[in-house]
């Protein structure tokens, strides 16, 4: 056994979901003790250390992110997704969020490890995302009954092409907030700015960056070096954090902090995403649409900023620092939000072992 409690070489797949990298294990493979698994995938990831140098991490909130996958025992999922945050620079591992960008590689790998039997097309992959106890269905290009990676298809945020996976999302208001408002208001003031708490998916507080003298526009790397607007969006985040129901949020990853300007590039809105303490580089899945549902709420700042079209599905295009994210909002009669879909791709970069020695 290792310092971290653990025999060290697990199998592990390193995959690209959506905008983001990370490690997806099958469970079974990882320890069933919290704090044995956290030691391991600290120690794998090569945290806490802002290079990650000791690990397989890219030292970014982006590549640092871990996928943990059962067969499912529930009636109509196929399987179940855990999703955990290593922290790059602290010694931190949070299963307080959901990720809808690594979600993106969970048909495949699922499928890969003989946990869904392909079809010769395309293969439905029902997901029960742990994290939040809902469901998403993705569709995975299985041609001849293999996982195919290559495609077509394009997000932005990533270079090339590859096959499309679209990920349909039902439920997902209060996903980890208890509802959609979790304060029942529409806004509310923190530290004098108006904020819209919301949660369809992912808890995000939605901010106008021009209450913050922020240029809605900036790049990823001039707003990370803003330690003044770090710091003050940290203060809001913390007093959100309880008025949201996630508690005390010191050491979590939510609530996002979304700054909103007018669109710049013909989509519904700009935005600009602290994950919650460095920009990302373009938006989180959920994150994407948890600030589309906002567009669609009257009396926040987001609904009268944002460009809508008229109908019940509505396309919406929020435009992030790497170009944008499309998300497609069905409403229900009574005008809820019925589901959500996104277009994400993914692709299996190695398959192996890992060691924690
Ligand atoms: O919001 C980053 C990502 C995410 C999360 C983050 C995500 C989502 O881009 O569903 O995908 O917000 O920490 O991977």
């Amino acid at each position: 056994m290792s310092d971290t409690g653990w025999a060290g070489a697990v199998r592990c797949m390193w995959m690209r979901g959506g905008t983001s990298k990370g490690g997806f294990f099958l469970g079974q493979d990882l320890p069933d003790e919290r704090a044995a698994r956290d030691r391991f995938l600290l120690r794998v990831m090569g945290s806490p250390d802002a290079r990650q140098i000791d690990g397989i991490g890219g030292g970014d909130p982006l590549t640092s992110k871990v996928a943990v996958v059962r067969k499912s025992t529930r009636r109509g999922v196929d399987v179940d997704y855990l999703f955990l945050q290593v922290f790059v620079d602290q010694a931190l591992v949070t299963d307080a969020q959901n990720c809808g960008n690594i979600l993106a590689g969970v048909g495949a790998f699922a499928i890969e490890r003989g946990l869904v039997s392909p079809n010769d097309g395309i293969t439905p992959v029902t997901v029960f995302m742990e994290n939040t106890q809902q469901i998403a269905t993705l569709n995975v290009q299985t041609p001849a009954g293999h996982v195919c990676y290559a495609g077509d298809a394009r997000i932005d945020g990533v270079p090339g092409t590859a096959a499309p996976v679209p990920i349909t999302f039902r439920d997902t208001a209060g996903s980890s907030c208890g509802a959609l408002l979790p304060t029942g208001r529409a806004v509310d003031e923190i530290d004098g700015i108006p904020a819209t708490l919301i949660d369809n998916g992912m808890p995000v507080v939605v901010l106008r960056a021009d209450d913050l003298n922020v240029d809605g526009g900036a790049n990823r790397e001039s707003l990370d070096r803003d330690q003044a607007l770090k710091v003050r969006l940290e203060s809001i985040r913390l007093q959100a954090g309880p008025l949201m129901n996630l508690g005390d949020v010191k050491e979590k990853s939510v609530p996002k902090m979304t700054l909103i300007s007018p669109p710049q590039q013909g989509g519904a809105i700009s935005t600009r995403t602290f994950i919650p303490h460095r920009c990302h580089a373009a938006i989180g899945v959920l994150g994407a649409v948890s600030v589309a549902s906002a567009c669609l709420i009257k009396g926040t700042p987001t609904a009268a900023m944002a460009q809508v079209p008229e109908g019940a599905s509505k396309t919406l295009s929020i435009e992030h620092p790497s170009g944008e994210t499309t998300v497609v909002v069905d409403l229900a009669q009574d005008g809820a939000i019925a589901s959500a879909a996104i277009l994400r791709t993914a692709r299996k970069l190695f398959d192996g072992t890992v060691f924690s020695e």
